[in-house]
């Protein structure tokens, strides 16, 4: 095969790696700071502003990054000893360095769900029944849309029936939206459909919508007021933080809509990767921007495939021994996905021929 020209790379790890536009890199330039740490930087109290009504939450929260974001919400949301009910396929669980228990001393008692999504009745049985033997079960975290799952959306009524069982058993609701926008723009509905059902969550500025750094949490006052502390205490007060609310205002005004393009685009790829020899996708998990597959039918690894796509210019994410993923995000057009299917391909072709 002819190696491909290394500018013409095609990036699909993951939305992590989209570029902040023009129009944002002139906005960190001309943006209104001050010391966020005295609540004096405008720009930030801004977007605070505007996330906490986009999402119809009393106060918001910009913390840097979206495993603080998750590390500071489930520590304001539980008292250490408590324990938490979670996806067993969650980022929190699987993604951030066991930060539940390290940091917010708190037990995950996770529950394994149908394409991300839990069942209602699942999440009861987990709870620990109150006794002295027990950690008391405080908290149900969601994930929106599902990371592990392939970007699967977990809908307002599923989480609506969640939610229930969560009130009927005193715990609070969090949610992990690190991309709950790819959930509302997939479904075409208000986002707030997502997030009435849920006492807190967190949102991520800098996947699809195309930021450099930033997540924002959005609660009521008191959680919020909780959450900032525990911000501190983690180190991620921050001073001028306007450089980093400033993209942050313009993914909310005009990022958001452009998700869909990535959604289409997502689906143009599971369609032909399903029709290569050898290659598994499950076309009902793609829902979203995230196309998952898998290459066990190749009877091959998943390193050595994405290796092998890596040669060819075509960067994908290996999860694992023969599970693949892929992210169409800003800057990935129809000509791209076109390119990276032709590229896996004739990668699969070839292995198929050296196994002959
Ligand atoms: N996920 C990253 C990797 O860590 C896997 C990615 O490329 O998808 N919640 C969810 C659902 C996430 O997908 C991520 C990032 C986070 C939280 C953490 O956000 P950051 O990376 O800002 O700490």
């Amino acid at each position: 095969m002819k190696t491909r020209d290394l500018n013409s790379i095609i990036d699909l790890r993951s939305d992590t790696v989209t570029l902040p536009t023009e129009e944002m890199l002139e906005a960190i330039k001309t943006a209104e700071l001050g010391d966020d740490v005295f609540k004096e930087d405008p720009t930030v109290n801004r977007l605070e502003e505007m996330a906490a009504k986009k999402m119809g939450k009393e106060a918001a929260l910009l913390v840097p990054s979206g495993t603080m974001a998750n590390l500071v919400s489930v520590t304001s949301n539980t008292t250490r000893g408590d324990s938490a009910v979670l996806e067993a396929d969650s980022h929190i669980y699987w993604y951030e360095v066991g930060g539940i228990s390290a940091i917010a001393g708190v037990l995950p008692l996770p529950v394994k769900g149908e394409m991300g999504v839990m069942n209602p009745k699942d999440v009861e049985a987990a709870i620990r029944p109150k006794g002295v033997h027990q950690p008391p079960t405080t908290l149900v975290c969601l994930e929106n849309t599902h990371n592990r799952a392939g970007g699967t959306i977990v809908t307002p009524s599923q989480i609506e029936a969640i939610s229930k069982v969560a009130k009927e058993h005193d715990l609070n609701s969090y949610m992990d939206g690190a991309r709950i926008f790819n959930a509302a723009v997939a479904l075409k509905v208000d986002v707030r459909e997502f997030t009435r059902h849920v006492d807190n969550l967190m949102f991520c500025l800098s996947k699809g919508l195309s930021c450099p750094i930033g997540s924002v949490i959005v609660g009521t006052e008191g959680f919020i007021g909780r959450a900032k502390k525990m911000r501190k205490i983690v180190g991620g007060g921050m001073r001028q933080a306007g450089v980093i609310a400033a993209p942050g205002i313009i993914a909310l005004e005009k990022m958001i809509d452009r998700l869909e393009d990535d959604h289409v685009n997502a689906r143009l790829l599971a369609e032909g990767l399903a029709g290569i020899e050898g290659i598994d996708v499950d076309l009902r998990s793609v829902q979203t921007n995230m196309v998952m597959f898998n290459v066990k039918g190749l009877n091959i690894g998943a390193d050595f495939f994405v290796d092998r796509l890596r040669e060819q210019g075509l960067l994908a994410l290996s999860l694992g021994k023969t599970r693949i993923r892929t992210v169409t995000h800003r800057g990935i057009e129809k000509e791209d996905v076109e390119v990276a299917l032709a590229i896996i391909e004739r990668a699969a072709k070839e292995i198929r021929s050296r196994k002959r």
